[in-house]
């Protein structure tokens, strides 16, 4: 606690630190919310970066000042707000003026400003949730379509790239002992099932059908602030991931979370449903403020884009547990099988609901 007050005081804010605590559910970075000494009790977020995962940390903090930035601008000027505010997380800077602080220990830290009066869900407690979940993702869209994506760097390379994570699984099940529990080999089989098929989103961007875009690149629920009095999405957090891509793996990503009442945690993996209604609404707030950019061939994507990032994040999961948990945080030695095998229901379910899914995508189109 003593070093988090000291490195929280590193940067730049009038009051005193008065209580520094845990926040949040993130699998990658140490997050943590500081409370400062003044009459409305406001706060900031404290990161300790993991620069085992994101190795060139200058470069998110690059990506983040380019976009909020842009976006900051953008917001005075426009009039894309149409009577709602949106709010963007600001890095915050040292006492000498820089965007990250490093500790004695060589640990990378930084702060971001907090959305105050907002908070975030877990799940999706509504249809009129929902569709905040996803007209938040089509605002933070809509607001960065025109910064060209060649202005951010690639801080994490091979992100979402289905086929880089299936040649890594590969290597790591090479080399994996292969005495298997009946949960493993129902996920190996699963895997192998659908190898040929997630190439789907790569091929088209390769033949010219799918464009890069700056997304956001992790738009799962727990990310999205909605304004405690009103319920409206206020914010999207967490812009790490924000770099160049195709919105569909946003699109997915958003839609594998938000349409998965149990949870990505749950111990209940046989029980998971991907809930077609919270689909719907998802994807109506979304294009509330989408269909304008989103093109024909966008549009033929993204049923393949709601199976793959489950898919695909079900892979991550499988390979991380497979390799050791050397990427995601885990408690225990099974918990990235858990989460595999949830994500792979998530998939199972959202496969067998294809036609349903397909005509939500006609009528809203
Ligand atoms: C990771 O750390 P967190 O929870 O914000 C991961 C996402 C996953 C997510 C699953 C950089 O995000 O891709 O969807 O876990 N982030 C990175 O909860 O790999
Ligand atoms: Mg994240």
């Amino acid at each position: 606690m003593d070093n988090l007050v000291f490195v929280a005081q590193k940067f730049k804010h009038m009051e005193k630190v008065i209580d520094v605590q845990e926040f949040g559910n993130g699998k990658i970075h140490d997050t943590f919310l500081v409370t400062l000494e003044s009459k409305g009790g406001k706060h900031f977020i404290l990161q300790r970066i993991n620069t085992q995962v994101f190795r060139k940390p200058e470069l998110i903090m690059l990506n983040m000042r380019i976009v909020t930035e842009y976006v900051c601008r953008l917001l005075q000027h426009s009039h894309l707000r149409e009577g709602r505010y949106w709010k963007v997380p600001l890095v915050l800077l040292t006492q000498d003026g820089k965007d990250h602080f490093i500790d004695y220990d060589g640990s990378f830290w930084r702060a971001i400003s907090f959305i105050e009066d907002s908070q975030s869900f877990e799940t999706i407690k509504s249809i009129g949730q929902a569709r905040e979940v996803g007209y938040a993702l089509g605002m933070f869209h809509s607001l960065l379509r025109d910064l060209p994506p060649g202005r951010l760097a690639d801080t994490l390379e091979g992100f979402h790239n289905t086929l880089r994570y299936l040649k890594h699984y590969n290597e790591v099940l090479a080399k994996h002992d292969p005495c298997r529990s009946p949960e493993e080999r129902y996920c190996l089989g699963f895997v192998s099932k659908r190898s040929a098929w997630a190439k789907v989103l790569e091929n088209a961007r390769v033949e010219g059908k799918l464009h890069l875009r700056i997304i956001h690149g992790d738009p799962k629920v727990n990310n999205i602030m909605m304004d405690i009095s009103t319920g409206q999405a206020v914010s999207i957090v967490d812009l790490d991931t924000v770099k160049s891509g195709l919105v569909h793996y946003d699109i997915g990503d958003c839609l594998r979370s938000g349409c998965n009442p149990l949870r990505e945690e749950t111990e209940k993996w046989e029980s998971v449903n991907f809930e077609v209604d919270l689909c719907r609404a998802i994807l109506e707030g979304y294009l509330s403020m989408a269909s304008v950019f989103l093109t024909e061939n966008d549009y033929d994507y993204l049923y393949d884009a709601i199976r793959l990032i489950a898919f695909e994040l079900g892979l991550r999961y499988l390979t991380d547990y497979l390799e050791g948990n050397v990427y995601f945080n885990a408690i225990d030695p099974e918990q990235n099988l858990l989460r595999a095998l949830v994500q792979f229901k998530l998939t199972e379910s959202i496969e067998s609901q294809a036609t349903a899914i397909h005509t939500i995508i006609r009528e809203i189109r």
